[in-house]
């Protein structure tokens, strides 16, 4: 699995699966979530209704209808001050490897990230892209059908955290 970062929309791109910032309720909201359930349209929600929402960290997958991708990952990341930042840390990065795991089991090979729980969540940014290369590196060498995770960065602050932490690796 190698992993790299773009900037640009995630409704826009095109993947076997995106993953959004959700929340638990997984019945939509600001930010990210908003924007792909506008892009995907009405049926997305009419599948969430149907999940019982679901836990931080953990991840649910629907189909992706009016988006590019075939697929959306909702993952309800921490609010970060809820809780203490080791334990935010975890969850953070249970949201980014139950995501992986679902997209394994449906032998996905191209998934775009949304940057988790770094917007609204408040979650810090350089300590969020951290978390999410070790995360990366640690789940490749067991990966065997995604073969591209990626970071879709909305803005170029948060690319470049990105790229210092993918960079910070190979150090
Ligand atoms: N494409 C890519 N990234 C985007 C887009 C887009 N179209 N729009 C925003 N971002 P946030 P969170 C970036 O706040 O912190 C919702 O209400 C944004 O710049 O969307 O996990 C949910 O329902 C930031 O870098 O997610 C939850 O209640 C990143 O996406 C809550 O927000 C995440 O910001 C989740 O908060």
């Amino acid at each position: 699995m190698k992993f790299d970062i773009v900037i640009g929309d995630i409704t826009k791109f095109k993947a076997d699966a995106i993953v959004n910032a959700a929340n638990r309720t997984l019945l939509g909201g600001g930010g990210v979530d908003g924007a792909i359930h506008r892009a995907a349209g009405p049926e997305l929600l009419a599948e969430c209704e149907t999940l019982g929402g679901c836990a931080t960290g953990e991840a649910k997958i629907t189909g992706g209808y009016r988006l590019p991708a075939s697929f959306v990952i909702h993952t309800p990341g921490p609010v970060y001050r809820s809780y203490k930042p080791e334990e935010a840390a975890r969850l953070l990065r249970n949201c980014y490897v139950n995501s992986l795991k679902i997209a394994e089991e449906r032998g996905l090979k191209t998934v775009g990230f949304a940057s988790i729980s770094t917007g609204i969540y408040a979650f810090p940014l350089n300590d969020a892209a951290r978390i999410v290369a070790e995360t990366f590196r640690d789940f490749a060498s067991q990966a065997a059908s995604v073969e591209r995770a990626t970071m879709v960065c909305f803005d170029e602050k948060t690319a470049d955290a990105y790229r210092r932490a993918f960079a910070a690796l190979e150090n």
